[in-house]
């Protein structure tokens, strides 16, 4: 067996693209119509019906039954913590170019921005696909793609939105947090009580006493959703390159070297709210490693559609092999 993986990184931030090989199930039912992206993997043993099931449905297969395929390809020896992966594979929606589940260090994510920016750099690398708007199914929604020519990529993100404002949260040796608890495909906390000059040592044990006393607090997004990412906000290295500067804590404990897609959506979400940001003008969010996503944003019911840009560049090709000797083939 063989999974065959592109490498990019957007921002900095790494994503690993399962493009072929990898548990394949030829010929599994697909959407009739749909436009498939050749040769898409599914998951070996899977069962038939793989592409019949829901996207939630889908991750559940794969974090019970072929959950060797994220551990491999993350863990030690081959991947790192702060490594994202995708799978790409058949549709769920007639008009979508293909299924797409993020999953890292710890397990499966709902949206991934920089990651999904990454796979489409990935596709049009391979020649699978060109400058235009492509769908894509992800577990909490359709997200459209738009690759431009260029090569930078805008995704429309699922709606997102400001669940909370100004939560108060008591934190082990630091005192009084503020913050707005927000969703933008996964569930944030984002302050501005935060010195971004500190090291990223700091910053990681400041991110994870912060996420620990949420949790302790009981203090959840909708539905009692665990608050998996934080984000901390300061001033811009500098005003002609960015509106904002963040530090983002990921659920598996490392930080995102992107601006976070996710992240910057859920902050066009509370920039909307509090009058800060219009439809339309842009925000422009800088990584705490000084890349920069720009976001912007329409109005939807019940919260925004925020549009987020980047651009991803491909640094490897990989063929990953397991070999039947090696003890740690399944990853460390
Ligand atoms: O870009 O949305 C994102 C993201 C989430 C976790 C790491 N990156």
């Amino acid at each position: 067996m063989k999974l065959q993986v592109i490498d990019t990184h957007t921002g900095g931030e790494p994503t690993r693209v399962v493009v072929e090989g990898a548990p394949v199930v030829e010929g599994a039912p697909v959407v009739e119509g749909a436009p498939v992206v050749e040769g898409a993997p599914v998951v070996e043993g899977a069962p038939e019906e793989f592409c019949d099931l829901t996207m939630p449905a889908r991750v559940e297969y794969l974090r019970d039954q072929a959950d060797w395929m994220r551990r491999s390809l993350i863990y030690e020896p081959r991947g790192c913590d702060w490594m994202v992966g995708a799978l790409i594979h058949p549709p769920s929606h007639a008009d979508s170019t293909a299924s797409v589940i993020f999953f890292n260090n710890v397990g499966y994510l709902g949206m991934c921005g920089h990651g999904l920016i990454g796979v489409v750099e990935a596709l049009a690398y391979q020649g699978r696909i060109e400058a235009g708007v492509h769908r894509f199914d992800t577990p909490v929604g359709t997200v459209a793609a738009r690759l431009h020519a260029d090569r930078s990529v805008s995704i429309e993100n699922v709606t997102s939105y400001r669940y909370r404002k100004d939560v108060q949260v008591e934190v082990d040796g630091y005192g009084r947090v503020g913050g707005d608890v927000a969703y933008g495909g996964n569930w944030f906390f984002l302050s501005t009580d935060a010195d971004l000059e500190q090291g990223i040592p700091q910053l990681l044990q400041f991110a994870k006493t912060i996420r620990a006393a949420l949790i302790s607090q009981g203090i959840t997004g909708a539905e009692g959703a665990e608050i998996d990412h934080i984000e901390l906000f300061g001033m811009p290295s500098d005003d002609d390159v960015a509106d904002g500067r963040c530090f983002v804590l990921c659920p598996g404990g490392q930080y995102d070297r992107s601006p976070c897609g996710t992240g910057t959506s859920a902050k066009l979400a509370c920039l909307a709210e509090d009058g800060k940001l219009g439809p339309g003008e842009i925000w422009r969010q800088e990584s705490i490693i000084g890349s920069v996503f720009e976001g912007s944003y329409t109005k939807a019911d019940h919260g925004v559609c925020p549009t987020i840009k980047g651009r991803a560049f491909v640094t490897g090709e990989l063929s990953v092999v397991f070999d039947d000797t090696d003890p740690f083939r399944y990853g460390i």
